[in-house]
């Protein structure tokens, strides 16, 4: 017997040990005991990071809905699978069975089908988050077309850049979505993003706003009477296990997103484990995930992970705060959730609204609450654990990356003793090192440095899209034979690893990756600006927030200060959307540079959270005088 559900400590200790000295034979036995292959692999593992080159049960065939959905046809053909809850708390709740989900994804399937699109082509996913968004998702693997889904705050341009990066032929988009008191008009979005996009050729609409929309002749369509016509029978696509399953943007360090590609069996076998072990879940309990599905947390942990364990998963469609603070409390109590999992700064944000809110729900049924996407501080953790877990819920503080596929290091729920702020333990599997600046690994405990995997584990992505010389670059070449993860992070007395935050030019806002660069070239654009730099600076809620120095062309100088502000932020909002809006934007003479021209952003980084006496050496800038200036006028 595979130890597939770990239950204590010393079973933690036993299973992580062998995991590490006998990998292979250890996910062979995982693999085996817990997925329904169409043929079994022929090699669990090869690798080779300076390829860098990763292959995990190469020879094996599958299909990864057959997992989340066939198999529990037999058992679970009326359990919910997927719970949906609507923006309006007035709407009813959706409980989609198994058997129904079974049904919708073929038609859904069978409809991409009917459109041309066959194994192997890009499908770009631009939908809210109702059922439809999973439906698709699994659509798109049903039959081995790899789904790119952008997550539907994303403005045009980067929808377009997000399309074209990997040559999607079709786009399934809503004509809206709710947000709260708000409605979003998606379609519009679509319709400008693919102006520029002549491989597009067929946009299939899901109604949800009712609204009042252009359709484009020959291009677009209505899903809804498509899936009326179409057989709730498809036969899944074989697909061999490192065939790819999607592509995940995330943010990098220059202004082109990175579209991360994931396989199919390594990703399946890890994201279903880590999901049974890390939420300990049991088979009635009711799990939620707060996040969206267009971020990699909403991929592994509402629909695969969880479907794969043949899970009751809820799917949120609002927003915290509609129609008030406690509609989370509210759903909780409502659907009986038992795991809940959310990020930081949603937590910060509810805790600003007091205890009294919390305190009108029954939230009894909670057995563990997560976190992830950004470190926790301590004062939203203890809220956390005393306001909502009343102190008997574990919090489990899930460390991974959207390249990582699924957690990599995380406290197990009632086996793993937690500590405020710490991810603490190594999932099953992962082997991480701390790295100093001169490249040496850092052994033993009370260690900090640069947080590096020496090790392959399944769900790892294989590749960045059409790129796969970036990868190597920014992954596997600051550190020989080690995948770099871009976090600092520090190893305490007794082992447990504790995030530090990001070592790179990546800022984390609410959770949401950010690199710089792409805000910087949406600033640049505006006609008045010379010049720009975004660092990050603590905030309540954000946990960070992002401070933009500007620097300004002649014809920028005698403006009115706050009316370009607002069309800088407008820009931004244009170009990557909202959530990457500043909040302080200093106008100033020039920016600190290195002689060889570079931005010191350490420098800014520092002013812009008040630690002025810690500058360290500024006597080697070009500019030095800039930095007093700078002081002055900061915000
Ligand atoms: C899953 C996800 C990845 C980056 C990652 C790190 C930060 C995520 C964290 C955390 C501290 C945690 N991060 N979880 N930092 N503690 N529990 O968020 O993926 O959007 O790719 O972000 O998020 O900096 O490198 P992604």
């Amino acid at each position: 017997m595979s130890n597939y559900h770990i239950k204590h400590l010393e079973e933690y200790y036993q299973v992580y040990r062998k995991s590490i000295r006998e990998p292979e034979n250890f996910w062979a036995e995982i693999a085996e005991e817990h997925f329904l292959w169409r043929k079994k692999w022929d090699k669990v593992l090869e690798w080779d990071f300076t390829k860098p080159a990763i292959k995990w049960f190469q020879g094996a065939q599958l299909n990864i809905t057959e997992n989340c959905i066939d198999r529990h046809l037999g058992t679970r053909a009326n359990k919910t699978a997927i719970l949906f809850e609507p923006n309006n708390p007035d709407e009813p709740a959706q409980h989609i069975t198994y058997k129904q989900l079974s049904e919708r994804v073929n038609q859904f399937a069978n409809v991409l089908k009917e459109q041309g699109v066959k194994k192997g082509d890009r499908v770009c996913i631009y939908v809210p988050m109702i059922p439809e968004l999973a439906i698709a998702t699994l659509a798109c693997a049903r039959i081995g077309a790899i789904h790119s889904v952008v997550f539907a705050g994303f403005s045009a341009a980067a929808l377009f850049s997000r399309i074209n990066d990997s040559d999607c032929k079709i786009v399934i988009t809503s004509d809206g979505s709710f947000r709260g008191k708000k409605s979003i008009d998606l379609k519009g979005i679509v319709d400008e993003a693919l102006e520029d996009c002549a491989g597009v050729k067929t946009v299939l609409v899901v109604k949800r706003i009712n609204s009042d929309i252009h359709m484009k002749e020959g291009r677009d369509q209505w899903l809804q009477p498509l899936l009326d016509k179409a057989s709730k029978e498809c036969v899944a696509e074989t697909m061999e296990a490192e065939d790819p399953l999607f592509i995940l943007y995330t943010s990098g360090s220059t202004g082109k997103p990175k579209g991360m590609v994931h396989t199919t069996a390594g990703y399946m076998v890890y994201s279903a484990y880590t999901f049974k072990n890390a939420f300990q879940y049991q088979e009635n309990d009711v799990y939620w995930c707060t996040a969206d599905i267009g971020w990699i947390t909403g991929h592994s942990y509402i629909v695969y992970g969880p479907l794969a364990n043949g899970a009751t998963t809820v799917l949120f469609e609002g927003v915290p705060s509609y129609p008030d603070f406690g509609r989370f409390w509210e759903i909780i109590q409502k659907h009986k959730v038992t795991q809940f999992y959310t990020a930081p700064t949603a937590i910060r944000a509810l805790a600003k609204h007091g205890t009294e809110l919390v305190d009108q729900y029954d939230l009894s049924t909670l057995k563990v609450l997560g976190s992830v996407g950004e470190p926790i501080n301590e004062e939203a953790w203890h809220w956390y654990n005393d306001t909502i877990g009343k102190k008997k819920s574990p919090i489990i503080d899930t460390w991974w990356q959207t390249e990582t596929g699924g957690i990599m290091i995380t406290p197990i729920p009632y086996v793993t003793p937690t500590k405020p702020t710490y991810a603490t333990l190594p999932f099953i599997g992962v082997q991480p090192a701390l790295m100093d600046e001169n490249g040496q690994e850092l052994k033993g405990n009370q260690v900090e440095g640069r947080l590096c995997i020496k090790f392959p584990w399944p769900s790892m992505a294989r590749t960045i899209w059409g790129n796969h010389q970036r990868y190597k670059e920014t992954y596997f070449s600051a550190y020989e034979n080690m995948y770099f993860t871009g976090d600092g992070a520090l190893r305490d007395e007794v082992g447990y690893y504790r995030i530090t935050g990001r070592v790179d030019d990546v800022i984390i806002v609410s959770g949401h990756n950010l690199g710089t660069a792409p805000i910087e070239d949406a600033i640049n654009e505006h006609p008045a600006v010379a010049e720009s730099a975004i660092v990050g600076f603590p905030h309540d809620i954000k946990g960070s927030a992002l401070y933009g120095y500007v620097t300004l062309k002649d014809i920028g100088e005698s403006r009115d200060h706050n009316n370009l502000r607002k069309e800088i932020n407008q820009l931004i909002t244009d170009r990557i959307g909202p959530i990457a809006k500043l909040d302080k934007i200093q106008f100033s003479e020039g920016l600190p540079k290195t002689r060889s021209g570079k931005i010191m952003r350490r420098i800014l980084r520092k002013i812009a959270s008040n630690e002025m006496d810690n500058l360290g050496d500024i006597s080697t800038l070009l500019n030095p005088e800039v930095v007093e200036n700078i002081i002055e006028n900061k915000l």
